[in-house]
């Protein structure tokens, strides 16, 4: 017995090693570029990765198997993915745990514990089990529709996409390059503010352009409303009950008259808030992780709309602009 397991074992490395062999391959005939983050990005089907998204992503293609009743949460990197998440898990999960809940998960797990990024755990294992996770089962991704294994597309699992200023991207992304990058890998120093800037400014980020990614959601949530929700953050900001109404609408579990009164919706809004889950405990000692070398803290900076203008120079704004107009004009797809 122990012999076949060991037989077995045997397999499986070389198996794996095959796959890691096959993925170096490719990373060498991609073109590659340092990206506005700092760190050696890689451009895979006109997006640009970090290997190790890539690497997930590719392996997700492969075995992930979507379920009808999954959610898939995705949005650029910096965009609320973090507070998304936390919304989306206690709208589903609201009759087990209320938010009065000293139980309640989110009191105790920073969020990306609670709902994993496909591709993280298809790079930490390319072929996990993830079919014991209880119905309805919460995904997330930074990854664009193309590049989405082929069962989010076919089964009737919903999409919920949610784009941000891509102004409060940059400055979002540059803090928190700052926080990982050098920390992480003492070799890889962040590259000037301008050039980083440049670079995002040519979609050469982490799984940019940012407005491919966002053209493609928008177009397929008017396409189809019923399989993608297209969300801004800057909405959340502005009025958030209508906003957590409107997602649990497209989740097929709207709230009740009786829910509404009994203030449960004011409840989850209180409970994702910025300055509640930031000021837990979870999220806000140093050491303290979720996801690879990151600090449960570094998810929580200052959670506002418009702090690109504390930090980006008149001509930024005017590159940026162009951009926006240029690539997002047709769509209608606009930013406040
Ligand atoms: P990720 O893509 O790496 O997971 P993500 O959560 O999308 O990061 O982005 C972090 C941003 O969301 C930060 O924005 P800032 O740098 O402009 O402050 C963070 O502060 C903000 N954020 C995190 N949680 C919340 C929340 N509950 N409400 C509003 N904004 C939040």
């Amino acid at each position: 017995m122990d012999s076949l397991k060991h037989v077995e074992a045997n397999l499986l490395s070389e198996v794996v090693s095959a796959a890691k062999n096959e993925f170096h391959d490719l990373l060498e005939s991609l073109p590659s570029e340092i990206g506005s983050t700092s760190d050696l990005l890689y451009l895979y089907n006109g997006f640009w990765y970090a290997p190790e998204d890539l690497e997930g992503i590719l392996a997700a293609q492969q075995h992930f198997q979507a379920q009808d009743t999954d959610i898939i949460l995705v949005t650029t990197p910096k965009s609320g993915t973090t507070w998304l998440k936390s919304l989306v898990f206690s709208i589903t999960n609201r009759k087990q745990y209320t938010v009065s809940d000293q139980i309640h998960p989110l009191l105790t797990t920073n969020p990306h514990g609670i709902v994993p990024f496909i591709e993280q755990i298809y790079y930490d294992n390319t072929n996990p089990d993830v079919s014991h996770i209880p119905s309805p089962r919460l995904f997330a991704t930074h990854v664009s529709y193309t590049m989405l294994p082929e069962s989010i597309k076919t089964t009737k699992c919903r999409i919920i996409y949610l784009c941000r200023n891509p102004k409060d991207i940059f400055v979002s992304m540059r803090h928190f390059g700052a926080k990982i990058i050098s920390p992480t890998n003492p070799a890889c120093q962040l590259i000037p503010v301008e050039e980083a800037f440049n670079k995002f400014c040519r979609g050469v980020t982490w799984f940019g352009p940012f407005w491919e990614q966002a053209l493609e959601y928008c177009e397929l949530s008017l396409e189809n409303p019923d399989k993608v929700l297209f969300l801004k953050y800057e909405d959340l900001k502005g009025d958030i009950i209508s906003q957590l109404k409107k997602i649990a609408v497209h989740l097929g579990c709207p709230f009740s008259l009786k829910e509404e009164t009994e203030g449960v919706i004011d409840g989850i809004a209180r409970m994702c808030s910025f300055e509640h889950l930031s000021n837990l405990e979870v999220n806000k000692v140093t050491g303290v992780r979720s996801l690879w070398m990151v600090d449960n803290k570094d998810f929580f900076r200052k959670g506002e709309v418009g702090d690109w203008k504390n930090h980006l120079t008149d001509s930024m704004v005017e590159q940026i602009d162009q951009v926006v107009e240029q690539k997002l004009h047709c769509s209608g797809l606009t930013f406040k």
